[in-house]
């Protein structure tokens, strides 16, 4: 039997308890642009529509959650973190959803209408996250390449992520994830992130998904992947359970330790 199941902690309350509050309920956090903001890269109702996803996923999560008070006061992060503790029945439900509440929350901010159409420096990173880039993938437009190749041939629904590790001396990697699934569970921590899952571009850019994703270069918030790479760093003190999480074994050096 697993952790999950004998835990009194996680059981079910009673029903009578589970109405008393609701403050705990996740809630959707508003877009921080219009709708249209982002047009003409990415238009007003496919915002709409990603929008009403994580309304969606906010909803099915506080569901999930219902009965489970000890989980309640969790953060999305933390509930992917230990889905091993989670209780089996609501295991899947709070992997999607919370999954989907945190990755669009963080889409959001990876993007902004700040650098649209701006100068070409400003749609690039700079300072220590741009350093990193060039160190790790040789130059940025390198990178760039890359990373729009993964997203176009990533197959079926997914994310897209430019992460920095908890270990390793803190590398850049380019991750992608199923589902909904987020690299924090890998140990790395996001710093950049792109939706691929077919509702980001079958409205406007009508399945045409490369297309898509060289729109959404022009609308790339930097400023916010800077800001996160520079976070990143803090993360392991501030959240220890981070600093456990073991990286998955795709590093040479692991390769060779295990072989
Ligand atoms: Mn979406």
């Amino acid at each position: 039997m697993t952790k999950a199941i004998t835990d009194r902690n996680l059981a079910p309350s009673r029903v009578s308890t589970v109405l008393a509050d609701a403050s705990w309920q996740h809630k959707l956090p508003p877009l921080p642009y219009a709708y249209a903001a982002l047009e003409p890269a990415i238009d007003k109702h496919t915002m709409q529509h990603h929008h009403a996803h994580h309304r969606a996923y906010v909803k099915q999560l506080n569901i999930a959650l219902q009965k489970y008070p000890a989980l309640q006061k969790k953060s999305a992060q933390w509930l992917l973190l230990n889905l091993d503790l989670i209780p089996i029945e609501i295991r899947q439900s709070i992997r999607i959803n919370a999954g989907g509440h945190a990755n669009h929350s963080l889409f959001w901010r990876a993007m902004s209408p700040a650098l649209k159409k701006s100068s070409h420096n400003d749609i690039a990173p700079t300072g220590e996250l741009y350093e990193a880039i060039v160190r790790e993938f040789g130059s940025f437009d390198f990178f760039k390449t890359l990373f729009s190749n993964t997203a176009a041939s990533h197959f079926g629904s997914g994310w897209v992520w430019l992460t920095r590790a908890q270990e390793d001396g803190g590398r850049l990697e380019l991750i992608t994830t199923e589902g909904n699934d987020n690299p924090l569970a890998q140990g790395c921590y996001p710093l950049l992130v792109c939706d691929v899952w077919e509702h980001a571009y079958y409205l406007q850019h009508k399945n045409n998904r490369p297309q898509y994703l060289l729109d959404w270069w022009d609308v790339i918030n930097w400023r916010e992947a800077e800001r996160r790479y520079a976070e990143a760093k803090n993360r392991v003190a501030l959240h220890p359970k981070l600093a456990r999480t073991p990286r998955l074994p795709l590093t040479e050096e692991f390769l060779r330790h295990a072989a």
